[in-house]
């Protein structure tokens, strides 16, 4: 097929469109690097630095003798967004390009507005451009278990049959949202719910959890093909900030009482649950919905975890109850259903003491480029 993989610089895209283009996809890329800048404003780059796209893109083609097209460019420009869907002429749409960290949400009005703009602009953008030159084409958005929250009964895949007085109807499971981040994209959900009524569109909706891993299959010929790293408070996920806190030997930053519970995978499943998606397409009219995840943890678990494993390479990891910066419940009742892209044929990868451990001795060796004052900087809620 040929993909259109937005956000393709991201934590997530790049390993995305070269798993695509490995399967044999078409694939092109874009971004306008937003993400990079704001790292760099934030002075929260990194553990390791990484290539730019065309450079990516050329030791792709060394290592898998295959193209990826790069448009470099702002997706809220619809003079833009209109060029490149016209010379891609894409059959799918994998939609990241969006500002994905829920604290740099919280961090400003700046911020805040710049997630706004950014995350709606673009999700309605891409709308009009299916609609105007690819109406066929299936739309696979990036969403989040965080759009549901963690409401006190168990959290559907998306829909939720409701019956009132004596009468019954199936709507969009109810969400509530931790951060501006995540309300944002509940809003993306509404806008695509509203136009594949209207328009009839293909949307697949992946409620995705927090994400963790380095390596992916693609990127084992070539270190210069890996994914960001990113351990900082605003832009790392909860399990990769652990691994290099452990690394660092900074005591482990659990916030609060440590028994927020969230759904979590492997980035290789997160590949594979893009592709499935991508491959096994809805019909028109069908905003279908998947919960991304594989397993759930508490931030307890996996501080208990990550303890377990440093200690057995002889790394003395301590944990720190801190203040939590964010609101949200520090204990409560978790039971979201995943049953979809196992039904599709996702194999999970699941988190073992192997894994973390893999994790751990790949830090190990970028050691010296931790810095400490990245890890926490207490950006708070109110
Ligand atoms: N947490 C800690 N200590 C830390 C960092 C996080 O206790 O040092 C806690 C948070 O308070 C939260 C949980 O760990 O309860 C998860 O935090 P996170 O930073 O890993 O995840 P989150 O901010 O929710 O966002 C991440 C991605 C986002 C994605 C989301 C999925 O950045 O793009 O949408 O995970 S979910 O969490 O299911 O909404």
């Amino acid at each position: 097929m040929r993909v259109l993989i937005l956000g393709g610089d991201g934590y997530l895209g790049w390993p995305t469109a070269m798993h695509l283009s490995a399967q044999g996809h078409e694939v092109a890329v874009v971004d306008n690097y937003l993400r990079r800048n704001l790292m760099r404003n934030e002075d929260v780059e990194p553990l390791y630095e990484v290539p730019n796209l065309h450079e990516r893109v050329r030791r792709w083609k060394d290592v898998s003798g295959k193209d990826i097209e790069v448009y470099i460019g702002d997706l809220n420009s619809w003079d833009f967004i209109s060029h490149v869907f016209k010379e891609a002429n894409p059959e799918a749409i994998v939609h990241y390009a969006e500002q994905p960290s829920a604290p740099y949400s919280m961090l400003n009005r700046n911020a805040a507005t710049l997630t706004l703009n950014n995350n709606i602009g673009v999700t309605a953008n891409v709308i009009f451009s299916v609609r105007e030159f690819c109406p066929d084409a299936h739309i696979i958005k990036l969403g989040t278990m965080g759009e549901y929250g963690t409401p006190n009964i168990d959290i559907e895949e998306g829909w939720i049959e409701i019956k009132h007085k004596g009468r019954s109807d199936r709507f969009l499971y109810p969400r509530q949202a931790g951060s501006l981040y995540h309300t944002t994209k509940v809003m993306d959900t509404d806008l695509l719910w509203f136009y594949v009524r209207t328009w009839g569109l293909k949307v697949t909706d992946l409620m995705q959890g927090p994400v963790y891993g380095i390596h992916t299959e693609e990127s084992a010929d070539d270190e210069g093909l890996l994914t960001f790293f990113s351990y900082d408070e605003l832009f790392g996920t909860v399990l990769n900030r652990f691994i290099v806190q452990a690394v660092a030997e900074y005591p482990l930053t659990v916030y609060g009482r440590g028994g927020q519970t969230r759904g979590f995978l492997n980035i290789k499943d997160t590949l594979a649950c893009v592709r499935l998606s991508l491959e096994n397409v809805p019909e028109p009219g069908e905003l279908r919905i998947f919960n991304q995840f594989t397993e759930t943890f508490s931030v307890n678990d996996l501080a208990a975890k990550v303890q377990r494993v440093g200690k057995h390479l002889g790394i003395q990891v301590t944990i720190n109850n801190i203040d939590n910066p964010r609101k949200e419940k520090e204990e409560h009742y978790y039971n979201p259903k995943h049953t979809g892209l196992i039904e599709l044929g996702l194999n999970p990868h699941i988190l073992t003491d192997e894994v973390l451990s893999e994790m751990v001795e790949y830090v190990v060796r970028h050691k010296a480029t931790i810095h400490e004052h990245k890890i926490f900087r207490d950006t708070n809620w109110d």
